[in-house]
């Protein structure tokens, strides 16, 4: 996948726009007109942001980058800060692009969220950890290595990270059970202590970062596909708080849309939303948006219905979960079509095989209608406690 995607990402920036159009930052015309989406949020005690990747059609395109300063008070590396990309190989760091990231971060006054210390499914662990040797003891084997990861990334960035994704993806959607890698395994598996290798990377966060607050990061939704998930990921929550696990919030990624066939049910899928929402907020978490678009694979070619439906879809999303005045951070997966993971997520294609317009710009970095949407669903929603009106 991320060989494709290179290789288009390529192809976008070669043939994307002529030169001068970057040197432009987008007016306000372009950006949908009026006040910036950072600052509409802001006058609700929200902090609106998206993730941006250091490639040459994100953070090395002018253009680009002006409009995420234009709209965001708060960014996080779609990518840099993963363990794969800080430690590729044992023992070698590799800070430089994150540093990139949060340098430009710091200098246009947007904050910047940590992305992610521990990503549980195995495919995107580093595949180093895959083949380690614990040892006779591989459980303090394991430890050790969590250790100096948490240890040296949380020192490496220190407060200038105020909020971490520690735990990414540790539920199964397809059974709701915990996934299982070689940290896992080297913990005893399911046989261990349930939980033992989650609770303790929160419990390195604590020690290391312990400014920041501490996230759980999933992808699970309110339709009926996703009810295993959204089961496993409430168990193991309540199983968490039981043993006083450092976790303050869940991130719901909120990739939403069009998944699969069960995803269809509007109001239906709603209630089971809020209903989930109720739950985890009744524990005492915190939410936040970690990584919102949304998939139109089964919406209309037309690009006017398109994008009409992605509004309208995350319209009713957002008005929702913005309801809850707990969620004080709101992070889109990228800002403009082009750049979009979706565009060359080979799981869920669009049958016509046209490109996806998940997001709230064009590829021509045009405001489109899920801009306003946006914008409206952060206008209505209640302030949060403190915000300056
Ligand atoms: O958008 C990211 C893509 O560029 C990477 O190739 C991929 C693997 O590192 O991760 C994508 O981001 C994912 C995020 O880190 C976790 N939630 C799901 C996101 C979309 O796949």
């Amino acid at each position: 996948m991320t060989t494709r995607r290179t290789m288009l990402g390529a192809l976008a920036g070669a043939t994307l726009l002529p030169a001068a159009a970057f040197a432009q930052t987008p007016t306000s015309a372009s950006a949908g007109g009026g006040e910036a989406l950072k600052d509409i949020a802001k006058a609700k005690g929200l902090r609106f942001g998206t993730a941006i990747s250091a490639g040459h059609n994100q953070f090395g395109n002018a253009a680009y980058r002006a409009l995420v300063e234009r709209e965001c008070g708060i960014i996080v590396a779609e990518n840099e800060m993963k363990w794969q990309a800080l430690e590729p190989r044992r023992d070698v760091n590799n800070f430089g692009p994150a540093d990139a990231l949060l340098g430009w971060a710091r200098d246009k006054g947007m904050e910047m969220r940590g992305h992610n210390l521990f990503w549980q499914a195995e495919k995107w662990l580093p595949a180093w950890v895959a083949k380690e040797d614990f040892g006779s003891q591989p459980k303090g084997g394991a430890e050790r290595l969590m250790r100096k990861h948490v240890q040296t990334v949380c020192q490496h960035f220190g407060g200038a990270i105020k909020s971490w994704d520690v735990v990414n993806e540790a539920i199964d959607p397809a059974d709701g059970k915990q996934r299982q890698n070689a940290l896992t395994r080297a913990f005893g598996g399911a046989n261990s202590g349930p939980l033992d290798q989650i609770d303790l990377a929160f419990r390195l966060a604590h020690e290391y970062a312990p400014h920041a607050q501490l996230v759980y990061n999933d992808y699970m939704r309110g339709d009926t596909g996703s009810a295993k998930h959204r089961a496993g990921v409430l168990a193991m929550l309540a199983e968490l708080k039981k043993r006083g696990t450092p976790i303050h919030a869940l991130g719901l990624q909120s990739h939403i849309g069009s998944w699969d066939e069960s995803a269809d049910r509007g109001k239906a899928d709603l209630l089971e939303w809020r209903r989930f929402l109720d739950q985890v907020t009744g524990m005492g978490y915190d939410l936040l948006i970690t990584e919102f678009d949304v998939n139109d694979r089964r919406l209309p070619a037309d690009i006017a219905k398109r994008d009409a439906g992605v509004a309208a879809a995350a319209r009713d999303y957002l008005d929702l979960t913005l309801s809850y005045p707990g969620l004080r951070d709101f992070l889109l997966w990228g800002m403009a079509d082009n750049i979009s993971w979706l565009q060359t997520w080979d799981e869920a294609p669009r049958t016509d095989k046209l490109p996806m317009r998940p997001l709230p710009y064009d590829g021509e970095l045009r405001a489109k209608p899920l801009r306003a949407a946006i914008a409206d669903a952060m206008r209505a929603m209640p302030a949060r406690s403190g915000a300056r009106a």
